[in-house]
């Protein structure tokens, strides 16, 4: 695990969810809160499928960000679950940050986790992402529908992907620390193990890869992560619901697999610091996501025991 070590004496810690529809930037903000890459990122929306934790650690205090999957209709099993993950994470933290798009209206999935906010009267940050997509004036406006819904401690804009706001978020945030001791140990970034990460990031370049049904209906399992000399050995197969799927993903002669593992094999090996040797197989499990026991031994369920 890479470390990040800028810790002098931690006297507070916060913990905090981020919540939004799906693809609103939660994971992307994640990552620029930490500096890390910790949750994958792509163009497709509910990408993120489990709860991620990601510390970091500011002068005296440690902030712990849970990144949630997108909060949605849900048509699937594993859908339903997502937004457990959701429901649960807000429920324990010391204030949510509710991720909006830059519109100027409270959808659905807004309104739902709203109520919720409500519910459990917790401190909730408002956080406008994305507003290098549009002109200032529009700010404004998101924020005064807002506000007209629910008294959010306060209205930040920012852009994750240029990393635009982030201190603001840091310093608004610092309010809801409290007095303690570390919640993680100096130099852990996340509570993922190596096998989930590396699984994710095979996962990521599957998502960017593939288009249609086929990405959703697909998980990834580390079987083998061993070092062996100065390489390390990583060893996936990637499930998919359909055998018309596995052709896709396989593609042409296995061009579209190597694609992918060529792109994987760069990430791991930069996240892992390592030569990466890596393998791949495709499976077929009918509907898994629609199956509360395949879901589960596909290692989903534990964030929401
Ligand atoms: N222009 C712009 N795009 C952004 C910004 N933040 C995120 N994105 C893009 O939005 C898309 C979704 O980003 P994610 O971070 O995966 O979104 P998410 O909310 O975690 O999505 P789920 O995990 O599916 O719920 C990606 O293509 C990002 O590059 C931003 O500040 N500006
Ligand atoms: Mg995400």
């Amino acid at each position: 695990m890479p470390a990040r070590d800028e810790s002098p004496m931690i006297e507070k810690n916060g913990m905090f969810a981020i919540t939004g529809r799906p693809n609103v930037g939660k994971s992307t903000l994640v990552n620029a809160l930490t500096g890390e890459k910790i949750a994958i990122v792509t163009p497709k929306p509910q990408t993120t499928r489990n709860r991620i934790t990601a510390v970091r650690n500011v002068n005296n205090c440690q902030f712990v960000f849970l990144d949630t999957p997108g909060f949605h209709k849900p048509v699937t099993r594993l859908g339903k679950y997502m937004n457990e993950v959701v429901s649960s994470s807000v429920a324990d933290v010391d204030a949510v940050l509710l991720v909006v798009e830059p519109e100027a209206r409270v959808g659905k999935p807004e309104s739902l986790l709203i109520e919720k906010i409500k519910a459990l009267d917790i401190p909730a940050v408002l956080v406008i992402n994305k507003i290098d997509t549009v002109a200032k004036g529009k700010v404004l406006e998101v924020i005064s529908v807002y506000r007209e819904v629910h008294d959010f401690k306060e209205y930040i804009p920012i852009s994750a992907k240029y990393s635009d706001g982030i201190d603001i978020i840091f310093e608004t945030l610092s309010q809801f620390a409290v007095e303690g001791p570390p919640l993680f140990p100096e130099g852990q970034i996340t509570d993922q193990p190596e096998r989930q990460i590396a699984a994710e990031i095979i996962r990521e370049k599957l998502l960017i890869e593939l288009d249609k049904e086929v990405p959703h209906g697909i998980a990834v399992v580390v079987e083998e992560f061993k070092e062996k000399g100065i390489v390390l050995h990583i060893g996936a197969t990637i499930y998919c619901e359909k055998d018309s799927h596995k052709g896709i993903i396989i593609g042409k002669n296995g061009a579209k697999l190597r694609a992918v593992g060529s792109m994987a094999r760069a990430d791991l090996e930069r996240f892992f610091d390592a030569k990466v040797f890596l393998e791949t197989w495709v499976k077929v499990k009918e509907n898994w996501r629609q199956s509360e026991v395949q879901i589960r031994n596909l290692g989903f369920g534990n964030d929401i025991l």
